[in-house]
């Protein structure tokens, strides 16, 4: 049985890929931090309890801020693949916790790198390392970005997502890993984050929708992004690791719209009009500001096979479709009198 590693399984993507890989047989180990409120709301699902027969999905604590910790969880585990995807992965945090946001991801990536190098290296195991990289990283380069394209990161977090892109280039080439770098642009889901645009967009529709607000307060409407789907890209990730030879892959629709576009048509699905209620807030600006991002992905359609089966239009419904119900059941409960934390009704 194949097995894999995923840093932040919590997270967005990584509850996607921890749900792809088990479909497909692995034995699938993921890191999680410790926090004091419950954090695996997102595998939930996924997870039984281990002391049963056969149980595939197994959590350890760790943190990329611990490379003692990683070192430990490799021992015990044993991986086939790992797939790095933890990080503090939002941009504008990143301009108030720069040092953090750079530890994590860039220093994080390294920490794992450098215990992967070791590990190989004792064990005589051929491990393959998912690197994942972003859009970000091209920041104020024009569109369409591709694999030539060259960097120009415009936050803390890019400029980490860079440093963490070209560590693992050099450990590819310095120790001969099998190390892929997927650069991938903005993709979603009802999982996202509730303090992305994307999902912090369509929880304000559903919560208008049902009255439980009037107002939502939004920053730059008019950056441009190239937005698709969570569930089409993991399975990306996952052909990068398949293929003959590690290499680097833009993951992207080719499509971009405006945050305005978007906010239109996230509004529009639910039949309200946003200028009714959408203000700007200058603390949702950021100070250097990505403008345009529209990736061309020809590379991994042709050498991976992979194209995007989600449409722009079918994305936003279904996270507002998702999210109006997300509402009501909130709507419902505070009808009667409970007090109800959001995360609690997914
Ligand atoms: P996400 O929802 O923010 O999830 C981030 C994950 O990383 C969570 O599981 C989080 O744990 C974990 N994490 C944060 N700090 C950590 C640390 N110090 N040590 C270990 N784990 C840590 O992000 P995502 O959207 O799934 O993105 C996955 C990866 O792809 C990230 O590296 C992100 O930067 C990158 N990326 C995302 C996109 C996108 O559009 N979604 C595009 C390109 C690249 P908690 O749950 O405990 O917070
Ligand atoms: O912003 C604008 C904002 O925070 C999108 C991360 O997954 O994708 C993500 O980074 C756009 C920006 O994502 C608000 O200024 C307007 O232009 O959803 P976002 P992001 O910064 O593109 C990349 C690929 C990653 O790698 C990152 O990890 O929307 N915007 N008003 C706003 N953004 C937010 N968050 N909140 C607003 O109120």
């Amino acid at each position: 049985m194949n097995s894999a590693l995923i840093t932040g399984i919590t997270g967005q993507d990584g509850a996607y890929l921890a749900r792809l890989l088990l479909g497909k047989g692995y034995a699938v180990h993921g890191v999680i931090r410790r926090s004091s409120t419950f954090n695996t709301d997102r595998i939930d699902e996924l997870y039984r309890d281990p002391h049963e027969e056969g149980v595939r999905l197994r959590l350890h604590y760790g943190d990329v801020c611990d490379g003692t910790g990683l070192r430990r969880i490799l021992e015990k585990t044993h991986p086939d693949e790992i797939y790095n995807l933890g990080a503090q992965s939002h941009v504008k945090v990143s301009f108030e916790q720069p040092e953090y946001t750079a530890d994590a991801v860039a220093l994080g990536t390294l920490r794992l790198l450098e215990a992967v190098r070791d590990y190989c290296e004792h064990s005589g195991k051929a491990v393959r390392f998912y690197q994942a990289g972003s859009s970000e990283m091209f920041g104020g380069a024009a569109p369409p970005q591709n694999e030539q394209t060259p960097f120009y990161p415009r936050s803390p977090y890019a400029v980490s997502k860079t440093a963490a892109h070209w560590y693992a280039v050099n450990y590819r080439e310095a120790y001969g890993l099998f190390i892929a770098n997927g650069i991938l642009f903005n993709h979603e889901s009802p999982m996202r984050g509730e303090t992305f645009l994307t999902r912090k967009v369509t929880r304000a529709v559903g919560r208008l929708k049902h009255g439980l607000q009037d107002k939502v307060y939004l920053g730059n409407l008019e950056a441009r992004r190239d937005w698709g789907y969570a569930g089409d890209y993991v399975e990306a990730m996952w052909l990068m690791l398949q293929q003959p030879a590690p290499d680097d892959f833009v993951i992207a629709t080719g499509e971009s719209h405006t945050v305005r576009e978007f906010v239109e048509a996230a509004f529009g699905c639910a039949g309200l009009d946003w200028r009714k209620h959408v203000e700007i807030d200058s603390r949702y600006l950021r100070p250097t500001e990505v403008d345009s991002l529209c990736g061309d992905s020809t590379k991994a359609r042709r050498q991976l096979g992979w194209v995007p089966k989600v449409s722009f239009a079918d994305l936003v419904r279904m996270m507002v479709d998702h999210d109006v119900e997300l509402a009501r059941r909130e709507r419902f409960l505070q009808e009667n009198g409970f007090v109800v934390a959001a995360g609690a009704l997914r």
